[in-house]
C-alpha cells in the first residue's frame, strides 16, 4: 500500500475544505466553531482510497492569515500539495504565502485546482491559468497539472482524481525503514481510551504495545493502541495519518509540537545550524535586511518556538532573497534532525520571511579560525558516509555509535575506509594511527627511564595520552598497535627485554643465593636488598623481577622464599597425605622456628595444601 500525504494550500474561502469534502466525502472542518463561522481555523483530516494500493491522507489547512501557524503545523508533513486557487479571484495574499511556505518546506510536487470554476467565464478561467503559469514558473509547481473544478457542480473532479493519482504514484514515499518519528499535531482525551495523540508519521513504523519516547520531556510511554486513517491497526508506517493511544500520561501533558520517537535514540536541541534562505521582498513584503540576532518564530514539524538567528558566516545582515549559514537558537528544546525543513516568521508583523534546512544539531563550539561555513556546506551536501566521516574525524577520542545515530537521525551508521570500528565506538583511522605512534613513543620513553621494569601500567598510559577516551577506544587503539603488547595491566614494546648491567647481574645472583642458602629460614628482605651491592632502588626492582619470574615466592608480607625451597616443602608434604599435625610437629619436620612456621602454615592453607581444623591441620 502506497501512503501519500497531500496538504491543501491557498487563500481563505477559495474552496479548499469544500474540495476535500467533494473528493472524500469528509468534512475536515471538525470544530464546532469552524462549522458555526464557516471558516477553517485548525488542521482538518480526510482520506481517500484512490486505488486498491494507493491511499491519500489529506491535511486541510486554514487559509486565513491569522492561522498560518496552524497551516505550518500541517504542511510540514506533506508529500505533495493540492494547491487551490479560486477561478473567480485568482492569486491572493495567502496564495502567495502558502506557496512560499511549500517551497521553503521542500514540497516537491503538487496539483493545482482552479476551484469555483462554475463562477468563472471561460475567458476569465484562461486568464487565471496564464497568471498561475507565470506565478509558478521556475518553481516546484511549474508544469503541474491545472484542473478547473467545481465542488458545487462536481465538474472536473474525475480529472482531478486522475491527476492526484498520477502525482501520488510519482512522488517519493516516506521512509518506513527509517527511525520512527511522529510529530504530534493534536492531543485529546477519548472516552474509554484515555490520552490520544495524532500526527503524520514522517518516518519509520510503530507497533502496538511498543515503548516510545515523548520529546522534549523525555518521558517513556507505552502505545496502548493505534489507529490509521480512523481504523484500528496493530502497526502504522511512515506516510500515514496516525492516532496513538498512550498509557501513563494525561492529555494535558502533551501539546502540538511534541514528538514521539523510539526510546533512547534522540535528544531535543536548542541550537540548530542551518542553511537559511530569506524570501525576496516581492514574496515576503519585507524590504529590510535581517540583522544578526533577529528574533523570529521558528516552525518545524508541528512545533513553533521563539528563536534568535545568529549568522555563522560573519555577515552583519542578510538581504531579502539571500542565503546564509546560521545558528538558530531556540528558546525551548525541539526534536529536530538534519534534513528537517523549517520556516521562520517575523515578530511584527507576523509574516513568513524565510526558512531552510537543518544541517547540524550538534551545537558545535566554533572557535576563531574555524570555517563554519565550509564545515556546514560539507555536512549539507555530503552523503551519509561523508557526513559520518566528518563527524568522527572531529572527535579526538572517537565517538559512540549511539551519538552518531542521535546526530544524524539514521539508525544504520555506515562504515568507511577512513574509520575504525572500536566496539560501539568509531574513531578516524588517521587519528588512531597518530595515537598509536604517541603511545609507542611514550612506552619507549618509559623503557628508557625504567630499564628494569617490564613496562608501563596500562591505566597510567591511558591517563597520560587518552584520559577522556572510553576504555573501549583505548583498548582498540592499543590492540591495533604493531609495536606494543600488553600483558595483563602492563604495556611494553614488543621488542623490550629487561637487560641487566654487570653489577645488576651480580646483585641478582647474590640475592637469589641468599634466599637459596637460607632455606625455609629466609632472611629479611630489607637485609638482602641492603647486601645486594647495588643501591636500594635498583636492588628492589631486581627483587621484583625475581618474584615476577617465579625464582622467589612471597609467602607473607615479610617472608620471601626461594622457589625450589618451597617446592621441596611441597614434596615432603605430599608424602604425608591425610596426616594430622600441630604447629610443634611442623616445627620438628621442617626445623624452622615459630616466626617462620605460622606464616608458612597460613600460606599452605591458602594454597590448599593443608587444611586447618581447630588447633591442628590435615595434609590434603
Ligand atoms: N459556487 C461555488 N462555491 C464554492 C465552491 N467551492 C467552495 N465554494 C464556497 O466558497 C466558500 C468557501 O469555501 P471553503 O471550502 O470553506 O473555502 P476554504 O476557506 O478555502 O476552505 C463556501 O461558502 C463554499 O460553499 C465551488 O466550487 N463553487
Ligand atoms: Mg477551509
Amino acid at each position: 500500500m502506497r501512503n501519500i500525504i497531500v496538504g491543501t494550500a491557498g487563500h481563505i474561502d477559495h474552496g479548499k475544505t469544500s474540495l476535500v469534502k467533494a473528493l472524500t466525502g469528509i468534512d475536515a472542518d471538525r470544530l464546532e466553531e469552524e462549522k458555526r463561522r464557516g471558516i477553517t481555523i485548525d488542521l482538518g483530516f480526510a482520506h481517500l482510497q484512490l486505488a486498491q494500493d494507493l491511499r491519500i491522507g489529506f491535511i486541510d489547512v486554514p487559509g486565513h492569515e491569522r492561522f498560518v501557524r496552524n497551516m505550518l503545523a500541517g504542511a510540514a508533513g506533506i508529500d505533495a500539495v493540492l494547491f487551490v486557487i479560486a477561478a473567480d479571484e485568482s492569486i491572493k495574499p495567502q496564495t502567495r504565502e502558502h506557496f512560499e511556505i511549500c517551497r521553503l518546506l521542500g514540497v516537491k510536487t503538487g496539483v493545482i485546482a482552479l476551484t469555483k470554476a462554475d463562477l468563472a467565464e471561460a475567458d476569465i478561467l484562461d486568464l487565471v491559468k496564464l497568471e498561475v503559469d507565470e506565478f509558478t514558473a521556475g518553481s516546484f509547481l511549474e508544469g503541474a497539472a491545472k484542473v478547473a473544478v467545481s465542488s458545487a457542480t462536481g465538474a472536473g473532479l474525475d480529472e482531478l482524481r486522475r491527476e492526484l493519482e498520477r502525482m501520488a504514484r510519482a512522488v517519493q514515499e516516506k521512509n518506513t525503514a527509517g527511525a520512527f518519528r511522529l510529530p504530534i499535531d493534536r492531543s485529546f482525551s477519548m472516552k474509554g481510551f484515555g490520552t490520544v495523540v495524532t500526527g503524520t508519521m514522517i518516518s519509520g513504523t510503530l507497533q502496538k504495545e511498543q515503548e516510545v519516547e515523548l520529546h522534549p520531556t523525555g518521558q517513556r510511554l507505552r502505545v496502548r493502541g493505534i489507529q490509521v486513517h480512523g481504523g484500528a491497526a496493530d502497526r502504522a508506517g511512515a506516510g500515514q495519518r496516525t492516532a496513538v493511544n498512550l498509557a501513563g500520561i494525561e492529555p494535558g501533558e502533551i501539546s502540538r509540537g511534541m514528538v514521539l520517537t523510539g526510546p533512547g535514540l534522540f535528544q531535543s536541541v536548542t541550537k540548530v545550524d542551518c542553511r537559511l534562505d530569506l524570501l525576496s521582498s516581492a514574496s515576503s513584503g519585507s524590504k529590510q535586511a535581517m540583522k544578526n540576532r533577529t528574533p523570529v518564530h521558528f516552525h518545524a514539524g508541528s512545533s513553533e518556538v521563539e528563536a534568535e538567528v545568529r549568522f555563522l558566516d560573519k555577515r552583519p545582515s542578510l538581504e531579502p532573497g539571500g542565503s546564509a549559514w546560521a545558528r538558530i537558537v531556540l528558546r525551548d528544546p525541539v526534536l529536530l534532525l538534519p534534513g528537517d525543513r523549517f520556516v521562520v516568521r517575523k515578530f511584527s508583523p507576523v509574516v513568513t520571511i524565510g526558512g531552510g534546512v537543518v544541517v547540524d544539531i550538534g551545537g558545535r563550539r566554533y572557535r576563531a579560525g574555524d570555517d563554519a561555513a565550509a564545515r556546514l556546506a560539507k555536512l549539507m551536501s555530503g552523503d551519509l558516509k561523508a557526513r559520518v566521516d566528518l563527524m568522527v574525524g572531529e572527535r579526538a577520542d572517537g565517538i559512540a555509535e549511539s551519538e552518531l545515530i542521535a546526530l544524524t537521525g539514521e539508525i544504520k551508521i555506515p562504515v568507511s575506509e577512513a574509520i575504525e570500528k572500536a566496539g560501539k565506538w568509531r574513531i578516524a583511522r588517521d587519528r588512531a594511527s597518530e595515537l598509536r605512534a604517541k603511545l609507542t613513543a611514550e612506552v619507549r620513553a618509559f623503557h628508557k627511564a625504567n630499564p628494569l621494569l617490564q613496562g608501563v601500567q596500562k591505566q597510567d598510559l591511558k591517563g597520560r595520552l587518552m584520559p577522556a577516551a572510553a576504555t573501549e577506544v583505548f583498548e582498540h587503539v592499543l590492540a591495533g598497535s604493531a609495536d606494543l603488547v600488553s600483558d595483563a595491566d602492563v604495556v611494553r614494546l614488543k621488542t623490550h627485554r629487561v637487560v641487566l648491567k654487570q653489577d645488576e647481574e651480580q646483585a641478582r645472583a647474590s640475592m637469589e643465593r641468599a634466599f637459596e642458602q637460607a632455606g625455609l629460614a629466609a632472611p629479611a628482605v630489607a637485609e638482602v636488598v641492603r647486601a645486594s651491592g647495588v643501591e636500594a632502588a635498583r636492588s628492589r626492582t631486581i627483587l621484583q623481577m625475581l618474584l615476577r619470574e617465579g625464582r622467589l615466592v612471597r609467602v607473607s608480607e615479610e617472608l620471601v622464599l626461594h622457589a625450589p625451597v618451597l617446592a621441596g616443602l611441597r614434596q615432603s608434604l605430599a608424602g604425608r597425605k591425610g596426616e594430622r599435625f600441630g604447629v610443634t610437629q611442623f616445627k620438628e619436620w621442617t626445623g624452622v622456628s615459630r616466626k617462620y612456621a605460622i606464616p608458612l602454615l597460613e600460606y599452605l592453607d591458602r594454597e590448599h595444601l593443608t587444611r586447618r581444623e581447630g588447633d591442628e591441620r590435615v595434609v590434603i
